[in-house]
């Protein structure tokens, strides 16, 4: 067993500089991967253990059940690459079918990442794990050189790239593409079109969690720039646009205030929107499409209520 942390403090993001020209912009917006302190990633699970909210449990249902499958379709591969992989839970399910020799997984937080790749480590004592802590977003290209030869697979679950407008989820896909390598796969993982009743309802639980989690990028600006936000001023606001394609996430202002971020003043007129996250929905033939654009063909996929997995090679 060998593990190994690296570091990329370079290609880390820069929380400040994002927020004043996403303040300064109009309409208003702060990318959605700030979403993710340490409050964000807890508020998160606790938004994937919701009824609302079936898109985890759908995942990991659909991944278990077809597993056997999945894992005849991709064949060997020696080393599994997950950018986004978080606390690296629904990886474990992968290196237990297709037994690679290495594991890369690559975050943004680097102490939990690192904790939960010396966790796997552990329990699969013959795979070499590299854990890189990186904005993967800023420096995937940098993730190469701490790969093996050999084939690789690219695993990107969780509907993340439905986080991305189609213009930045196509260009990912096409980093993705050079990372795999030609001889190379990507295993996806998305969310589908569904009833915008349902999909609704998942961005608007009864327990009031997506609205916290939304709200808690505005604590985390108090907290870490020494933003004045008052939190009870503004209203979480998550809808389905049936047109685009994808629940439209806002912090609404509920009346005229001025806000100071970073030492910087920012007016918010009542009913204007600071807009945080899109989160595309797909149909699977869509989604393909997009990832052909991005240089892969389509090798496999797999549905569940409402989820689908597709393998490209
Ligand atoms: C991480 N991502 C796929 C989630 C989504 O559904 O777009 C983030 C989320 N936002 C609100 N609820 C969950």
């Amino acid at each position: 067993m060998s593990f190994s942390f690296q570091d990329f403090p370079a290609a880390r993001d820069d929380l400040r500089a994002d927020v004043l020209a996403g303040l300064a912009a109009s309409p208003k917006s702060i990318p959605p991967k700030y979403f993710y302190d340490e409050q964000g990633c807890r508020l998160f699970e606790t938004i994937c253990a919701q009824p609302e909210y079936a898109l985890c449990r759908t995942e990991q249902a659909l991944m278990a059940a077809r597993m056997p499958e999945i894992a005849a379709a991709v064949g060997k591969v020696e080393c599994i690459v997950e950018p986004g992989a978080g606390e690296c839970a629904k990886v474990r399910l992968l290196l237990d079918a297709l037994r690679p020799t290495h594991l890369a997984v690559l975050d943004i937080a680097g102490a939990p990442l690192a904790a939960a790749a010396q966790a796997i480590a552990h329990d699969y004592p013959e795979l070499d794990v590299s854990a890189l802590a990186m904005d993967f977003l800023s420096d995937l290209e940098a993730a190469s050189a701490h790969l093996p030869p050999g084939r690789r697979l690219v695993y990107y679950p969780g509907s993340s790239i439905g986080n991305f407008p189609p213009e930045a989820a196509s260009a990912l896909l096409a980093r993705f593409r050079r990372l795999a390598g030609t001889d190379g796969q990507l295993l996806i993982g998305f969310d589908l079109k569904k009833d915008p009743q349902r999909l609704h309802a998942a961005y608007n639980d009864a327990a009031g969690v997506t609205a916290a989690f939304n709200l808690n990028l505005l604590a985390r600006l108090n907290r870490e720039l020494g933003a004045d936000f008052n939190l009870a001023r503004f209203r979480h606001y998550a809808f389905y646009n049936p047109v685009a394609g994808r629940i439209e996430m806002h912090l609404v202002s509920l009346m005229e205030q001025h806000v100071n971020v970073a030492g910087e003043r920012f007016h918010f007129a009542l009913g204007e929107t600071l807009h945080t996250e899109h989160s595309y929905k797909f149909r699977r033939d869509e989604f393909s499409a997009l990832a052909r654009s991005a240089g892969w063909q389509l090798d496999g996929e797999w549905e569940l209520d409402g989820f689908a997995v597709q393998l490209f090679d």
